[in-house]
């Protein structure tokens, strides 16, 4: 059984936010800060810089649900007003938007997919699960659940799409993965101010069989991995109310030792990626392109040294880093989408993501232009 991507599509958020303008925030409320604890003895708190985020990590913008409440620096939070029950709640917006772009590639209608999983780091609301509401809204037939592996929910959702369908469960499964990432991110923190941005992604995955698609990824294997660590956390929940003294503290956000992550992570993704290779009987040399999660520009050039015993270069591991920031698990799949067009018939990449967990899913695909016949293993 032959099963493979057919479809992807992405919505990008209206508002783009510069490092200069986010710095420019930053740096208006240390001094507003530092002036009151000029008065109280306290240790003053250090600006920020536009120079170092580039170079620390590859991001230039991102995109934003709302920018006016992060810039005030009075506020520094997207300000992003509640709805009715009788609205789209506004991950389902942004899910509807990536997905109906999916399904217009893969060249499918919403009541020929039988699955929707909504696949991010942070759903809006436990239930009922909003993967139902897009259910609802798009019209998808059969059943629709949430998940969230943090940055590696797509590539985590890709692999339960395709053993869904591998399992005759459904024919056809949508993975969408709404992604508010400013909603929980501490505009002062001078460490991690600068890291994410806002996106949602779409895939469409489905028995090649069955499909309608002109051209298709065929998934050569899925390989999931996770390991226990504080290392990227954020303890906001439900539980919180509970104890209404620690409700706003700074842990109830996104709070990262990023440099160990960035040691201990990128070894464990350049293992993966190569036993999973290995696995599936591809060489490294053989692989065109790596779409690997967007968190670090540095980062993602090691990993694919690692896997390819030679630097890659800007077109084998392509960034959108400089226009998206992290944009959670969003990362590795809005740079598939932007950037498989020109590949071959027959040839092989890699989609992998990693972040918090810490988690890892790396998904081998092969293009396949339509009445292209399955080649022998
Ligand atoms: N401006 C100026 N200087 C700064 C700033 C700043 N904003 N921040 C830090 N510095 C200074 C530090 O104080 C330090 O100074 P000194 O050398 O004098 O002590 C110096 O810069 C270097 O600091 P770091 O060691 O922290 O800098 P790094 O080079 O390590 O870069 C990074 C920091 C960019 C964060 C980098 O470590 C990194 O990208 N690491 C990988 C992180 C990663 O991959 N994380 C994955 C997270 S994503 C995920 O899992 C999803 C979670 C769910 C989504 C949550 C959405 C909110």
């Amino acid at each position: 059984m032959r099963i493979g991507i057919t479809g992807t599509g992405l919505f990008t958020p209206p508002h783009s936010i510069s490092n200069d303008e986010l710095v420019a925030a930053f740096n208006t409320w240390v001094d507003n800060e530092n002036a009151k604890r000029a008065q109280t003895g306290e240790k003053p708190l250090e600006k920020s810089s536009a120079e170092f985020i580039t170079s620390a990590s590859g991001i230039g913008r991102r995109y934003a649900m709302d920018r006016t409440g992060i810039l005030d620096p009075d506020l520094m939070r997207p300000q992003i007003a509640n709805r009715s029950n009788e609205m789209h709640s506004i991950q389902c917006e942004m899910a509807i938007a990536a997905a109906k772009e999916a399904m217009a590639q893969a060249g499918v209608s919403a009541g020929d997919i039988g699955a929707v999983i909504l696949a991010c780091s942070n759903q809006q609301r436990s239930y009922p699960a909003v993967a139902v509401e897009v259910q609802e809204a798009l019209g998808t037939k059969g059943f629709a659940f949430d998940m969230n592996v943090a940055c590696s929910s797509a590539t985590f959702g890709i692999n339960i799409a395709h053993d869904l369908v591998r399992a005759g469960s459904v024919e056809r499964a949508l993975v969408v993965s709404p992604e508010i990432c400013t909603g929980h991110l501490n505009f002062r923190d001078r460490e991690s101010h600068f890291i994410f941005g806002d996106a949602c992604t779409a895939v469409i995955v489905e028995d090649l069989e069955k499909s309608k698609a002109k051209e298709a990824w065929e998934i050569m294997g899925t390989r999931l991995a996770t390991k226990f660590s504080n290392n990227i956390r954020n303890n906001a929940g439900f539980l919180d109310r509970c104890d209404p003294e620690h409700r706003d503290d700074v842990d109830k956000l996104f709070v990262q030792r990023g440099r160990a992550v960035f040691k201990e992570v990128s070894p464990m993704v350049a293992d993966l990626i190569s036993t999973h290779l290995e696995s599936v009987g591809v060489a490294p040399t053989d692989i065109r392109r790596m779409w690997l999660h967007q968190a670090n520009g540095t980062m993602n050039q090691w990993i694919a040294r690692k896997v390819l015993g030679r630097d890659a270069t800007a077109t084998e591991s392509p960034s959108v880093l400089e226009e998206y920031a992290n944009t959670s698990s969003c990362g590795s799949i809005i740079t598939f989408h932007k950037h498989r067009a020109e590949l071959a018939e027959g040839d092989v990449g890699v989609i992998c993501s990693f972040g918090a967990g810490y988690s890892v899913g790396s998904v081998i695909v092969k293009k396949r232009i339509a009445g292209d016949a399955p080649q022998a293993a």
